[in-house]
């Protein structure tokens, strides 16, 4: 059995339940007064995947405050815990409509610009490091307050479940509706980020051999004399060399 490192961030609005989520999943606490956290808040706990085992630590991220530009907020540190992470749950409340849009929108915005303006290397917590190219990252979208949508209370619900699962599968991650009751759902969504962020890691293996490669071949036709690279740029240059040659010394003989 492996064991590997890995660091998820929860992001979503202020109040949605990020902290909740975390305590609840590593600690099987729940908190009942809302105390808003005011910077990024952690946890641990380990988990068995896929017969690996994984020691899993969350940081808990607001976008309240980074999308109306708090002043003070710490930005640079929350970019960078962001931009380096593997593994995203990006978390909203289902009896907020506002809640789901900003993080489907401005979040997953936020969470690619980072990337595509990152130019330094993520060092994640996987054990093996050096993923200088890497930019692909492990999501699911996960629907909180699930509980409070039951039976009578259904037409508290802002964000229907279908229109949730139609984003997620267009982005190509998984969604799900938890709440802060029910554990076992929220180790399921864990496994299941797990699951893509292993994915996306061996993506991103595949796209680094073939930047390596494409490296490797321009380094090595560096060297080579004129003659050479171009053969080497036009492959079929060398066939025709080699029809012509033959073609030579089958008229040579025939003289
Ligand atoms: N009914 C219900 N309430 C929840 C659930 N999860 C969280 N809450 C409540 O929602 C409020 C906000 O929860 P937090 O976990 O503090 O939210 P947060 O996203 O960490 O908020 P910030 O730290 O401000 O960003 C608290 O009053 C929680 O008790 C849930 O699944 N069901
Ligand atoms: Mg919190």
């Amino acid at each position: 059995m492996s064991k590997f490192y890995l660091t998820i961030t929860i992001l979503g609005e202020s109040g949605v339940g990020k902290t909740s989520f975390a305590d609840k999943v590593a600690h099987d606490t729940q908190y009942h007064r809302y105390a808003p956290t005011i910077s990024p808040a952690s946890a641990h706990m380990s988990l068995q995947v896929d017969g690996d085992l994984y020691e899993l630590n969350f940081d808990d991220i607001s976008l309240t405050p980074i999308r109306v530009r708090e002043p003070g907020f710490a930005n640079a540190i929350i970019n960078t815990a962001v931009r380096k992470s593997y593994a995203v749950v990006l978390l909203y409340d289902i009896t907020s409509e506002e809640s789901y849009r900003q993080v489907t929108e401005f979040g997953w915005q936020y969470l690619w610009d980072l990337r595509d303006s990152g130019d330094e290397s993520r060092t994640g917590d996987y054990e093996e490091e050096n993923q200088s190219e890497t930019r692909k990252f492990g999501c699911v979208l996960v629907g909180n307050k699930v509980d409070l949508v039951q039976g009578d209370n259904s037409d508290k619900r802002e964000v229907p479940k279908d229109l949730a699962e139609e984003w997620a599968s267009m982005v190509g991650v998984e969604a799900f509706e938890v709440d802060r009751f029910d554990r076992n759902v929220l180790e399921d969504v864990l496994k299941a980020l797990i699951r893509n962020t292993n994915w996306a890691k061996r993506r991103d293996e595949e796209d680094n051999e073939v930047v390596r490669d494409r490296q490797k071949a321009k380094e090595e036709n560096a060297e080579k004399p004129e003659e050479q690279k171009r053969i080497s740029r036009f492959p079929a240059l060398k066939r025709l060399k080699v029809v012509l040659t033959s073609t030579k010394s089958k008229s040579q003989r025939a003289k």
